[in-house]
């Protein structure tokens, strides 16, 4: 295992990102984060041939060979480093982890980013309660589990928490407290922030507040 080569294109404060370095911590898997300096300005070389696709991160380079799409990059990590599954151990909990997985891909960057890039206050107030709708069923089907698979730390929490370190802008410029609304959600967050394997790999959510404001002037929206 060690002699893999294992290298991660990387931006600080993509939440996709953040989540495959939770996911390498989890598993404690040796890599080298390799950061684009600016996705809106220039994309490197590595990048471009690494993910010709989408061009862009996260990529994970295993040997020189690339493994694109954070969900993707935690699945295969997974598969190649068995040790601490990320997985339930049980083909039907193994597919609402994938149903929640994909949930999770679709709804909650969309909804949140849609929050601080809404010009006025209904269209602040309607992305809101979408993405208040979207935690309402997080929020269900976490229930009363410390973790979405039950006891255990798996691949739902590791998707979701990348998105985390964003959420505190989303509260700023959506004007609302998601422990308000979803105390369990919430209670969920700063649970696996207390994880080392968390703290480490996302970003301060200030920084990512002040990102948010950089590109609310950007966007002329401040
Ligand atoms: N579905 C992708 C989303 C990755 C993504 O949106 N990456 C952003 C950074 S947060 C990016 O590289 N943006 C540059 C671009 O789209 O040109 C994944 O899960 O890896």
């Amino acid at each position: 295992m060690g002699k893999d080569d294992l290298k991660l294109l990387s931006m600080w404060a993509s939440p996709f990102c953040m989540r495959v370095k939770v996911a390498l911590a989890e598993k404690e898997i040796p890599y080298e984060e390799v950061l684009e300096s600016d996705l809106m300005n220039g994309k490197s070389e590595l990048l471009l041939k690494s993910n010709p696709v989408h061009k862009q991160v996260p990529v994970l380079l295993h040997d020189d060979k690339p493994v694109a799409e954070s969900a993707n990059i935690i699945a295969y990590l997974d598969e190649v480093w068995p040790a601490k599954p990320l997985f339930p151990d049980c083909a039907y909990e193994i597919s609402r982890a994938r149903f929640w997985a994909d949930y999770i891909n679709r709804k909650v960057h969309p909804a949140g980013c849609a929050i601080w890039n809404s010009k006025d206050k209904d269209e602040v107030e309607a992305a809101k309660n979408n993405f208040l709708e979207i935690m309402m069923f997080l929020d269900g089907t976490l229930g009363d589990k410390d973790y979405f698979n039950g006891d255990t730390f798996g691949y739902v929490d590791i998707l979701l928490i990348g998105h985390t370190a964003w959420f505190p802008a989303y509260e700023k410029f959506g004007d609302f407290k998601l422990e308000d609304h979803y105390p369990k959600l919430a209670a969920w967050i700063t649970r696996s922030c207390a994880r080392e394997t968390v703290s480490e790999s996302l970003t301060n959510p200030k920084k990512i507040t002040n990102f948010v404001i950089m590109m609310r002037k950007m966007y002329g929206l401040e």
